[in-house]
């Protein structure tokens, strides 16, 4: 691989994860083109903005594109190395949906003329990094793998990112990364160029294990979160609080159970574990439960509002928090989202005040709602019967339920934070 600073990098998708990297990567002196299907993204992107919520992604971004560093399209540039961060959805039976990958691909395909690096950052199923080279190769038949006829080389490799939303640029630089090649010279490209700005350890591996890795890093978690909601529901039927329950417990030099919620959400951790049940169905059997156990979550909550508002003729409910997540505007897969909206549903004659701090105005499927609406925090509280946090946003951590008011209100607390 070429020195970075003359090196053109496309990366397609400018989401959560594709424009910090291509951030990143201009910042340490590559040339770089990011390129996104949504026109007003890539506007965003060349006014230098951000059109997210990202602790410091907002100064690397303004100041890569004054550098003349970082630049966006909607189509594909040629470049020398192209990195793949587009969204892998589920569909209805859970299979992972490759659809963006291979509209990528199709992009990246006329532009190649041997010699570049194709990385697959995406999470994506066993088996999607062969999957996108074969695409690759099926509009190329003059490029190749592995050179056989003496065609030109592509080099493919699977770098899965493994950031934490809220915390992506400091842990862009610092994690450690899995490289899995499709070859073990496409690795070691892959490595090369990771090499320019990551300052953790770069282990190299194959592609399939890579993918495997990063769904089995986000499993791990959501079996865990999975216990802690299980154990949420065992002690409200045995009238227990559960947060005291695990604390004592975490105790144990060797327990370390993570905290109950109103289900999980995002768009990792609700969906990554399914890629591995429906690839291996017959064997991801606790994989398995435990989406379904985190998935059931939304359902008891609503039933514990619902019994809250018992009775009243016209509930007045604050619902507290619609990210999936505190202290950030990302509402994919979101539990809280979830519940409001069923809630609204399943209680017309309530009036339901969300509260989120972090957007200005509701998702289109809550603003349909003639029950819906957003209403600041304080308001919210003092004006309802019922109050459910859904969010442990710091706003309302910091806030003092004396004040609010709740001694007077029915409270479904899902986050603990107001317990004792
Ligand atoms: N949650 C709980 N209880 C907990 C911890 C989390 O209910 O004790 C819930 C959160 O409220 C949220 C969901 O789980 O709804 C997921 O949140 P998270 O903070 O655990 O993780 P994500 O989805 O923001 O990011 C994860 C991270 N993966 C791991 O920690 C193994 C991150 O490192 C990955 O890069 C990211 O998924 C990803 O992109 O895959």
């Amino acid at each position: 691989m070429a020195h970075i600073e003359s090196t053109t990098i496309a990366v397609i998708g400018l989401g959560y994860i594709g424009l910090p990297t291509a951030a990143v990567l201009a910042m340490h002196g590559a040339d770089v083109v990011g390129v996104d299907v949504n026109r007003s993204t890539v506007d965003a992107v060349n006014r230098g903005e951000v059109p997210f919520v990202e602790p410091d992604l907002g100064l690397s971004v303004s100041g890569a594109v004054k550098q003349g560093r970082l630049r966006a399209d909607t189509t594909t540039p040629p470049a020398d190395v192209y990195i793949v961060a587009v969204p892998t959805p589920f569909a209805e039976d859970h299979a992972a949906d490759l659809s963006y990958i291979e509209a990528a691909a199709d992009g990246i395909a006329p532009q190649l003329t041997g010699g570049e690096l194709v990385i697959l950052e995406s999470t994506s199923p066993p088996g999607a990094t062969q999957h996108m080279a074969e695409r690759i190769l099926a509009s190329r038949p003059d490029l190749s793998l592995d050179g056989e006829g003496g065609k030109p080389l592509i080099h493919v490799a699977h770098c899965p990112e493994r950031v934490l939303p809220g915390r992506v640029m400091i842990e862009l630089v610092t994690n450690d990364r899995i490289v899995g090649g499709l070859t073990v010279h496409a690795a070691e490209l892959a490595r090369d160029l990771y090499r320019s700005f990551c300052q953790g350890q770069i282990m190299l591996t194959d592609a399939m294990t890579a993918e495997m890795a990063k769904l089995v890093e986000n499993s791990f978690r959501d079996v865990n979160i999975a216990f802690a909601n299980e154990l949420s529901v065992i002690s409200d039927t045995l009238g227990i609080d559960v947060w005291e329950l695990i604390e004592l417990a975490n105790h144990h030099p060797r327990v370390n159970i993570l905290q109950p919620g109103p289900g999980v959400g995002g768009h990792c951790i609700a969906v990554d574990p399914w890629f591995i049940v429906s690839s291996v169905p017959e064997h991801a059997r606790l994989i398995r439960t435990a989406r379904e156990v985190n998935d059931a979550k939304p359902e008891l909550v609503l039933a514990k509002v619902v019994e809250a508002a018992a009775g009243l003729e016209r509930p007045r409910i604050a619902a507290l928090g619609l990210a999936f997540k505190p202290d950030i505007d990302d509402l994919r897969e979101s539990p809280a989202r979830r519940i409001v909206a069923r809630l609204a549903q399943e209680l017309p004659h309530a009036a339901v005040a969300a509260v989120e701090p972090h957007i200005h105005e509701l998702p289109a499927e809550l603003a349909a709602l003639d029950n819906v609406t957003l209403v600041p925090f304080e308001a919210a509280v003092a004006d309802a019967d019922v109050v459910v946090l859904l969010v442990d946003h710091q706003q309302f951590k910091k806030s003092d339920p004396v004040a609010l008011g709740l001694a007077d209100k029915a409270v479904v607390d899902t986050r603990g934070v107001w317990r004792g």
